[in-house]
Parts: structure tokens; C-alpha cells; sequence
């Protein structure tokens, strides 16, 4: 069997890969009095239930970093070793029963939601119990998250900016490192609440989101429009609309294509047909355990086992 090598005596060349999305990253390099290249490739272990009581031990220095209503975000590090394995952590409390399903895995299903069905059986529901939009009043209040906000179209002094205005926050979830980019565009008017409601007249404000969001992202991050993936959630956690603008090469969660939806896709779509998102049948992934799968259950527009017949007899 051959030595264990010296890990101490390995001497770094540069990055080839690094995934953030897999905690994974490759790495060149050569080992002391060795000519020939060395690769190493490096991957975070999946947390457990031992990491995880590790993580949440009097032995973690917690550095509160976002505190907006039930939710804070937290840096916590290790005090045995500062320099590596610290987390992000984000608490939510007290939690409801719609934040446990949030960030519950089940299985998924697709809906194709016809205008009719928007109309009769996914608006009531959103109306009656969606997820509290406290924290994003905050924000445009200027009460929670203050010190984060990146940018404000009222800073150009746009007499228009109630109308077309938004602001520019770090997304709870962003790192704050820049190959992991994660920024919100929230709007400032509160009366539409996702795509569904989008216009012909709300053109002037996705444009505006597009061009003054891209912009302002380039003069603070040096991140150029083409390297931004910029989209819409349809259905939104949170039914304020707003839009995720993220680095590409980064892969956040909730970019599959039964949910993200371009901002310049949506532009153009508005464009050729005023009332598109009003028209259209939309397709949405939704969860076994959320109270609107069963509104189309009982309308007998899904069902787990007609799904499944009729995926064994494909
Ligand atoms: O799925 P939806 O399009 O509604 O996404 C909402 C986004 O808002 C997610 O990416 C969240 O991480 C982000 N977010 C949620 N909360 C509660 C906060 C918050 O309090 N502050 C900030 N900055 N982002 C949030």
C-alpha cells in the first residue's frame, strides 16, 4: 500500500471547478519537490443529525447577519477552528404550518392551471392563506434590512418611482460571495401579486426592473447582464411580485423550468399578446401535503392515483 501523501506540502495553482451548488470544488496544483501536476477535488459531507446538533452547540459563535420579522440569517463558525466550516443558517421563528411545508421535500406534482382554474380554485386560496408579506413591507419601509438595500429607484428622483419603482436587496439565502450572486428586485407598488396579474401596462415597470436592476448590479458587482440569470417564480412563496436576479454560473434552488421564469421571456411574451399571462394555461410544480393540491383534488383536477395508472400505462 502506497504512503498517505502530505497534504501540508501541497502547493495551490488555481481553481478549475467550483461548484457552490454542490459545496464541491477542483483544484490544480503539485506537491513539493514534485514536478507533476496534482488535481484534488473536494466536497462538503451532507449534514446529519450529529452536524447538525454540532452546528447548534454552545461551541458555535452565531453572527446575526439579516433580521427581518419571524426571519433572521445567521454566520456560524466553529470556535475550534475560525478559519473553516463555518455555515450559513437561516431561522424562522415562530414558524407556521405554510413555512414547514415550504421546506418540506414531498412528492411533486405538475399542474396545468387553465385560466378558469386560476380564476376559480388558485386565486381564492392565494387570496385566503398565503405567507405573511411583512418582511417585504419592511423592506420598503425601510424598517428591517435597511443597511442591505443595494438600490433604490427613488434615488433618481423618478417621479414615477411609486408606479415603476422597486428596491435591490441581497436575497435572504445569498452568502454575500460573489460567484454565488443572489440579489430580489421587490416592487414598490402592492397590488400586483405574480405574473398572473401582468399587463400590457405593467411593461414600463419589468422594463424598468430589467434595465435599472442589470445596472445597478454592473456598477456594484462588475457582473454583466449576460451573465445574470434573471426570472420570475411562478408560484411565488411570497405574492408581492418581485424578481431573483442571480449569477449564472450559479444554481440556486427554484431556477427548474416548472417554476423560473425569464424576466425577458415575460417582456416579450406581454409584448406580443397584452393579456398572455391572463390567457395562458400555466404549469406549476406543487407538493402532496399543500392545502391547494387539495382544492384540485377535490375538484377532481388532480389525483395521486389517476397520475400514477396513467403513468404505468405509458
Ligand atoms: O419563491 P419566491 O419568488 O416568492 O421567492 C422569494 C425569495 O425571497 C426567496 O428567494 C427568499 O430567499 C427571499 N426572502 C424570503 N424572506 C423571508 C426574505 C427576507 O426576509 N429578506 C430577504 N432579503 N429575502 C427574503
Amino acid at each position: 500500500m502506497s504512503e498517505q501523501p502530505d497534504f501540508s506540502k501541497f502547493q495551490f495553482k488555481r481553481i478549475l471547478m467550483n461548484d457552490t451548488q454542490r459545496k464541491m470544488v477542483a483544484v490544480e496544483g503539485n506537491f513539493n519537490g514534485c514536478s507533476k501536476p496534482a488535481v484534488i477535488v473536494m466536497e462538503k459531507y451532507a449534514f446529519d443529525k450529529a452536524s447538525i446538533m454540532n452546528v447548534c452547540s454552545s461551541g458555535t459563535k452565531f453572527t446575526k447577519d439579516v433580521e427581518n420579522d419571524v426571519y433572521k440569517s445567521f454566520t456560524c463558525v466553529p470556535q475550534y477552528n475560525e478559519n473553516i466550516s463555518s455555515n450559513k443558517m437561516d431561522l424562522i421563528h415562530p414558524a407556521t404550518q405554510k413555512h414547514i411545508l415550504k421546506f418540506s421535500s414531498q412528492p411533486l406534482y405538475i399542474v396545468q392551471e387553465t385560466k378558469e382554474m386560476y380564476q376559480e380554485i388558485t386565486l381564492p386560496f392565494i387570496l385566503d392563506n398565503s405567507l405573511s408579506l411583512q418582511w417585504v413591507y419592511n423592506c420598503l419601509e425601510y424598517t428591517s434590512e435597511k443597511e442591505r438595500i443595494k438600490y433604490d429607484t427613488a434615488c433618481e428622483k423618478d417621479k414615477d418611482d411609486n408606479l415603476n419603482g422597486f428596491l435591490l436587496i441581497p436575497d435572504l439565502k445569498w452568502s454575500g460571495k460573489l460567484d454565488e450572486l443572489y440579489l430580489l428586485a421587490i416592487i414598490k407598488r402592492r397590488n400586483i401579486k405574480s405574473l398572473r396579474d401582468l399587463t400590457s401596462k405593467h411593461l414600463p415597470l419589468l422594463k424598468n426592473i430589467l434595465n435599472k436592476g442589470t445596472a445597478a448590479i454592473y456598477r456594484l458587482y462588475g457582473v454583466p447582464l449576460s451573465q445574470l440569470r434573471i426570472y420570475v417564480h411562478y408560484q411565488p412563496s411570497f405574492y408581492h411580485f418581485h424578481v431573483h436576479f442571480t449569477y449564472l454560473m450559479h444554481i440556486p434552488p427554484g431556477i427548474n423550468t416548472e417554476k423560473a421564469h425569464l424576466l425577458s421571456t415575460v417582456i416579450n411574451n406581454i409584448e406580443l399578446l397584452g393579456d398572455y399571462y391572463q390567457s395562458s394555461t400555466m404549469n406549476f410544480v406543487i407538493k402532496e401535503g399543500d392545502p391547494l393540491f387539495s382544492c384540485f383534488e377535490d375538484k377532481g383536477i388532480l389525483s395521486k392515483s389517476k397520475l400514477l395508472i396513467e403513468s404505468i400505462k405509458q
